[in-house]
């Protein structure tokens, strides 16, 4: 200790604060000015946000564009394109009370698609329920999202035993959404810890965990930050500030710089982007994800969009901010409109094509949307199957059992029961023509 303090005793001059060496346990530079602070950047400014397309599609003085070609960058658009076009059917299908609930994206396109572009095909993605776009990059296909959200025999997500837009699919490397917040954080933490010790996948996939900015007042997001940080692995968090949770605006939900301030805090290399700039998105996803890798550690990205959606179904936003608001939102900020902007100034997109796309998504969602709706749900039984591995416990037994004795007494006589069946295949016979 002594030989460590002779050498750093001398006066240095740093920041106008003499340097007066270091305490035992530290690396913190003692000084003998009492200065209080709260920013971690070095001119006490916000934290910036990383922007390389202007709102025009424009690249902006000095920036480095990802490099893309046309063919990938047409790929970008039309899955950013189907996003919405499968809102919107999801959306009224919803209001029609054919489906029970969903979630939209809108707003969000350019943040889900340029990070799920950014990932290798089998990195593990945690989501939070926003992230339809990153099964639909991985080959999730039409008709899956419209069997997941129907529920029926098709849905390989969960039998349709979950709610809609709570996909998961381990051929997709997409781990199953589910509806408390935040608890994919720790998760992706364990994921991350799990693949650094597969031979397989060490140094070669990493875990990326989405969330939005409301989830991140919960305490599951300082436990997985603090896992990540504490016992490295190459887990990469992609924070969607979207500016609301649910009716609480961003501006009620913390007093400092966002999220991206946090990461330092757990010595998580941080950066904020542009969430409707898909480039951006692009290049800052890409060299994250190339960070935790070659660190083996956590990396931070904190992605500024608006939420121009409703929350979700059950929410009516304007009962919470004027419908100005959104509408000025979605003229002035486009990530859809600012990408084909660009593209069309690189000759890789027209007219014609935008037209040709938007008539092709809309004819391939209709034809997934009308075949999902023509489909019975699972057999009935499938209620109780792959609850839990191994051998079946008695509560899952029990619950079989209790249903099947109601079925049978009442599932003839009581109308509500009875319509309910029949969208099953077989028609629940599976279990009322079971012998007990
Ligand atoms: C533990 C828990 N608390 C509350 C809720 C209810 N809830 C569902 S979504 C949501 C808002 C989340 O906002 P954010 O994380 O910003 O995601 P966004 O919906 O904006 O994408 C809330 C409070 C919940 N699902 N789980
Ligand atoms: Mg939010």
């Amino acid at each position: 200790m002594l030989r460590s303090i002779s050498s750093t005793c001398l006066p240095i001059l740093h920041h106008r604060r003499i340097h007066l060496g270091h305490l035992p346990n530290s690396q913190s530079p003692i000084v003998s000015t009492l200065s209080f602070f709260n920013s971690i950047t070095p001119d006490s400014e916000k934290i910036p946000t990383f922007r390389v397309l202007d709102g025009v599609g424009k690249p902006v003085d000095g920036a480095q564009l990802p490099e893309i070609d046309a063919q990938f960058a047409r790929r970008l658009y039309e899955n950013m394109q189907l996003l919405p076009t499968l809102d919107t059917v999801l959306y009224n299908v919803q209001r029609q009370g054919k489906i029970s609930f969903h979630m939209t994206s809108h707003g969000e396109e350019a943040t889900i698609i340029g990070s799920a572009a950014a990932l290798e095909l089998d990195d593990e993605v945690l989501g939070q329920y926003r992230e339809m776009g990153v099964l639909l990059w991985r080959g999730f296909g039409i008709d899956s999202v419209m069997a997941q959200c129907f529920g029926n025999q098709d849905d390989m997500s969960g039998k349709g035993r979950q709610m809609p837009v709570h996909f998961g699919s381990p051929k997709h490397h997409f781990h199953t959404i589910s509806s408390p917040l935040a608890t994919q954080i720790p998760q992706a933490a364990g994921v991350g810890y799990a693949l650094r010790r597969a031979p397989g996948r060490r140094s070669r996939s990493i875990a990326a965990c989405f969330f939005g900015e409301g989830a991140a007042s919960e305490g599951d997001f300082h436990a997985g930050l603090l896992l990540a940080s504490t016992i490295p692995s190459p887990t990469l968090f992609i924070a969607r500030n979207n500016g609301f949770a649910i009716s609480t605006p961003s501006t009620e939900q913390f007093y400092g710089d966002g999220i991206a301030s946090r990461g330092p805090g757990y010595g998580i290399d941080t950066v904020r982007v542009d969430g409707n700039d898909i480039l951006a998105v692009l290049a800052a996803v890409r060299e994250a994800r190339k960070r935790t890798l070659e660190q083996g550690r956590a990396v931070l990205v904190e992605a500024m969009s608006y939420r121009v959606g409703h929350h979700s179904t059950s929410d009516d936003s304007f009962a919470y901010r004027q419908r100005s608001e959104v509408e000025d939102r979605k003229r002035i900020d486009n990530p859809i409109a600012r990408f084909r902007l660009y593209m069309e100034s690189q000759g890789w997109w027209s007219a014609a094509d935008e037209e040709e796309l938007k008539a092709r998504l809309k004819a391939d969602v209709m034809t997934a949307f009308k075949r999902a709706e023509s489909l019975p749900r699972c057999e009935l039984s499938e209620l109780f199957t792959d609850v839990y591995a191994g051998e079946e416990p008695w509560n899952i037994k029990e619950q079989r059992e209790e249903l099947t004795g109601l079925l049978k007494k009442y599932g003839d006589t009581w109308e509500p029961w009875r319509t309910e069946l029949a969208k099953f295949k077989n028609k629940g016979q599976d279990l009322t023509q079971s012998n007990p």
